[in-house]
């Protein structure tokens, strides 16, 4: 465990992962090196209570993916089958897991700058032989978070290789709610989606959307704004939250309800009443290309 010299940020072991546990004035946060996956961020203006969902049965083992916090989905979002062509092509071997090859391998520490407002940590992680043999582009990937009393995450991907490569992306940010039956998702009324779930057919969202069934929906940005920007507001008991994502148009939205929530890992059957999942990302028509040392940048503020 390397040796870390700072006031709010100090290194923990969670099972068999090392963490940055980070207590500050304004904010609570656990960061695994792992995936650099984000499992808490506690701001006080949420009473320091945790504003991501984390399983309680979450099992932190070496190159095990977690269920809950913000794991990162890259160089590919969701089934490697579902995506663009160029995409799959792209992959070398039977490896065909789903959400990418970096949310359960190490990362290491770039840099933690404190102080009295906020603390921002970057997590790196290169290219390596174990990836290359999956995915065979060179590539440096940062995380760099962002806490204070709002979190935000920007994921920079930088290609270092010598040939241009595709690929999507998604931060799959797992949220909490009192009440499923009374959590509502604004600001996407009338935005274009493909249902995961009815063949993937492309449909129209009329009004807020609400959970009261299985629920696997990649959102597109209405055609008409030229922004790669856009919020989502999220209405639950006793909970306003606002998503932002920029250099985005797409996001997906899930919950497993009943019966998915019976197959899936560190998930208990009545989880999908208390969770769901609001990802912003870069998927099919809205995934990216970079040039050799071009870099490409997606970004997440979730704020009370
Ligand atoms: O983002 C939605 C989704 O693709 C769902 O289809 C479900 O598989 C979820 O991700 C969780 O995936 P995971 O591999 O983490 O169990």
């Amino acid at each position: 465990m390397p040796y870390m010299n700072h006031i709010f940020c100090k290194l923990i072991r969670k099972g068999e992962l090392d963490a940055i546990q980070i207590d500050h004035p304004l904010f609570h946060a656990t960061l695994l090196l792992q995936g650099a996956q984000l499992i808490e961020f506690s701001p006080q203006k949420n009473d320091f209570n945790n504003l991501l969902w984390l399983s309680k049965s979450v099992e932190y083992k070496q190159g095990k993916p977690l269920r809950g916090g913000i794991p990162i989905c890259w160089p590919w979002f969701g089934n490697l089958e579902k995506n663009p062509d160029n995409i799959q092509q792209q992959v070398k071997s039977e490896h065909r897991s789903a959400h990418g090859i970096v949310r359960d391998i190490p990362w290491h520490i770039g840099s933690i700058k404190e102080s009295c407002e906020s603390v921002i940590v970057e997590l790196e992680v290169q290219s390596n032989e174990s990836t290359l043999n999956i995915w065979p582009f060179d590539f440096s990937l940062v995380a760099r978070f962002t806490f204070s009393q709002t979190l935000t995450l920007e994921l920079i991907t930088e290609n270092t290789g010598k040939e241009c490569f595709a690929f999507s992306q998604a931060l799959h940010t797992y949220l909490p709610t009192n009440d499923i039956t009374q959590t509502y998702i604004h600001n996407a009324d009338q935005a274009q989606y493909i249902d995961a779930l009815d063949d993937w057919k492309e449909k129209v969202q009329q009004g807020r959307v609400v959970f009261n069934q299985e629920t696997d929906r990649l959102y597109f940005l209405k055609n008409n704004s030229k922004s790669e920007q856009f919020e989502l507001r999220v209405e639950s008991p006793g909970q306003q939250l606002t998503l932002t994502t920029k250099s985005s148009r797409s996001a997906v939205i899930w919950n497993p309800w009943i019966e998915k929530s019976q197959r899936l890992s560190q998930f208990s059957a009545e989880d999908y009443k208390s969770m769901y999942c609001i990802e912003s990302a870069n998927v099919m028509s809205d995934h990216k290309t970079v040039a050799p040392e071009q870099k490409n940048s997606i970004f997440l503020q979730l704020e009370l």
